[in-house]
């Protein structure tokens, strides 16, 4: 089974945004057609009991939650394709006591897998989507201006193409390290 299903119907132009977002972002997906010209599906108290109370499509079912409403879709897997890096970041660099080295290299191993994707997907586009920044740019970078020795390991220097795609980003008018943008660092000692 993939990781991602989308309940969807060809037609459905709200279906078609996260539909898209998903192909776009690499993710490993599948659709689960709603038939919603011939049986009325989603309408259904089937459907409402087990997929999307509000009767629509389309809705993401992901590691056992079902998503509604395709803004927040696309929000959701923005934030998703740099998930492991904010935890890991913090259980290595933050947590007391540290986190279990075993936990710390199954997350690298995730980790290293999505900056590959992210780094092919620049090789051929200046923002991640295209030729402009969107969202999914800003999702992206949370955590990728934070110094290497947060991480252990140095995200610019091993993928060239996310190297040119932060300081493309870094040259946006108003763009500020994290550290000089919001209060709170450093941190006093506890
Ligand atoms: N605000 C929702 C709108 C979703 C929506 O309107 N979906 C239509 C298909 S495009 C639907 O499932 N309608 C159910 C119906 O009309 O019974 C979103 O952005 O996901």
């Amino acid at each position: 089974m993939a990781e991602y299903q989308l309940y969807c119907f060809a037609q459905s132009g709200n279906a078609y945004r996260a539909a898209l977002m998903l192909n776009l972002i690499g993710a490993d997906w599948e659709p689960i057609w709603v038939d919603f010209f011939g049986k009325g599906e989603p309408r259904s108290p089937q459907y409402r009991a087990n997929v999307n109370e509000m009767g629509e499509v389309p809705v993401l079912a992901h590691q056992g939650k079902k998503l509604s409403q395709s803004g927040v879709i696309l929000t959701y897997l923005a934030e998703k394709v740099n998930g492991f890096l904010g935890p890991y970041r913090f259980l290595r660099c933050f947590a007391k006591p540290p986190a279990d080295p075993a936990v710390l290299a199954f997350l690298k191993g995730r980790i290293d897998t999505n900056l590959a994707i992210i780094d092919k997907r620049l090789s051929r586009r200046p923002f991640v989507l295209g030729a402009r920044p969107t969202i999914a740019d800003l999702s992206l970078v949370g955590y990728l201006y934070y110094p290497a020795e947060e991480f252990g390991f140095d995200i610019p220097a091993q993928h060239k193409n996310i190297a040119v795609w932060l300081d493309r980003i870094k040259a946006l008018p108003g763009w500020k390290h994290p550290y000089d943008l919001m209060p709170g660092h450093p941190l006093p000692d506890r």
